[in-house]
């Protein structure tokens, strides 16, 4: 550390909207390199973290988001069910402790809960934190009262997407604002709750736009702890699903997907960047590039909420080939100056 550390913290919220297009907009090797610095100065440079999804309540949602085949105005043959008992989801979470996963998210497609639903909820928190994983969970908008009963239920985790750009929001969704998703992330951050924060990319969008969506994320006065990248999954019913069916550009080119998160690897150094969704359909090469861009976390097993993830065999496979270990605990990264 020198003088001049201590006045210029490594982590910054005041990045620039032309600060990012010129970070997408360097060689690819040289993002790379820098992406693979930042990566190597604040988290272990081959070790990726584990979690595991579980939809507690599929389908049936009453929100309109484009990309999602749980909304009631996708068409999508999806199966609508209630919210599933608290011995299923631990029953669950053991399978996924079993097969290495440190982190279990718990999703649940509504606008928000219930305070109906909250004495469940919490079962499922504790249960899940006494077996000695990390919880997190996903359950649309929350009101300060809501988080700060998470928080108390033990929470570590709430995950809540701003999924693109501020100005392309109500093109992607229209029953809510892109204020409203800022709302609840305070409302997690008051209560003391990690923030699980990241968004979709190959949603037809433009690299302006995702310029926008890591410059939203990166000037969050905290950043997320969790930075989800998905890939697009396209569902056959729902908007986005159908409408890139018919374009040649159906899925996001996988150089600009490693760029984009080598973007937010640089623009937020301590934050965990997860490779999401999408990763079913990606060659062990772009994922490896990923972890190069310095992704290191993923989402293990053979499903994610309700579509088709990589599976526990071949990611294993992968894992070897890349001479990456699964990331053994819970890992907190401490920031200094540069
Ligand atoms: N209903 C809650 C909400 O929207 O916040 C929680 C569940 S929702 C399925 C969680 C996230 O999954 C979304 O914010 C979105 O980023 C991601 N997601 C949903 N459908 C997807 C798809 N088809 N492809 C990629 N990501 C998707
Ligand atoms: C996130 O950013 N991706 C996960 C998790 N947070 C909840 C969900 C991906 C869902 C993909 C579509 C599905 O399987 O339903
Ligand atoms: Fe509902 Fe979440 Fe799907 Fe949007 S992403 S339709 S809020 S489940």
């Amino acid at each position: 550390m020198n003088a001049h550390s201590q006045t210029r913290p490594a982590v910054r919220s005041d990045w620039s909207r032309a600060e990012i297009a010129a970070l997408f907009d360097l060689p690819f090797n040289d993002l790379l390199w820098q992406a693979q610095a930042s990566h190597r100065a604040h988290h272990e440079a081959n070790a990726v973290q584990l979690s595991t999804l579980l939809s507690i309540k599929t389908g049936g949602c009453p929100e309109d988001c484009g990309y999602c085949n749980q909304s009631v105005h996708a068409e999508t043959g999806l199966k609508a069910t209630k919210l599933m008992d608290v011995r299923a989801v631990l029953q669950s979470a053991a399978q996924a402790k079993d097969n290495g996963s440190t982190r279990f998210c718990m999703g649940a497609a509504w606008r928000n809960p219930k305070d109906r639903d909250m004495p469940a909820i919490v079962e499922m928190v504790k249960g899940v934190r006494q077996m000695g994983m990390e919880t997190c969970m996903t359950l649309g908008m929350l009101t300060g009262d809501q988080a700060k009963t998470l928080a108390d239920a033990g929470l570590d985790y709430y995950n809540h997407n701003i999924d693109t750009a501020p100005e392309r929001y109500q093109e992607v969704i229209t029953t809510r604002t892109f204020e409203d998703r800022i709302e609840t992330l305070e409302h997690v951050r008051e209560a003391g709750i990690n923030v699980c924060c990241g968004g979709i990319v190959g949603m037809g969008e433009t690299r302006a736009d995702r310029v926008g969506f890591i410059h939203a994320l990166a000037t969050l006065p905290i950043h997320p702890e969790s930075v989800p990248v998905n890939a697009l999954v396209p569902v056959k019913g729902t908007v986005l699903g159908d409408m890139l069916a018919d374009t040649p550009l159906a899925k996001i080119d996988e150089i600009e997907f490693v760029r984009t998160v080598a973007v937010a690897r640089i623009t937020m150094p301590g934050s965990m960047v997860r490779l999401s969704a999408g990763r079913e359909s990606m060659s062990d090469a772009a994922q490896a590039l990923c972890f190069m861009a310095g992704a290191n976390s993923i989402f293990t097993g053979d499903k994610l909420l309700t579509t088709g993830n990589a599976g526990d065999d071949k990611d294993a496979a992968l894992f070897a080939k890349l001479g990456v270990t699964p990331m053994a605990a819970p890992c907190k990264v401490e920031l200094v100056a540069e």
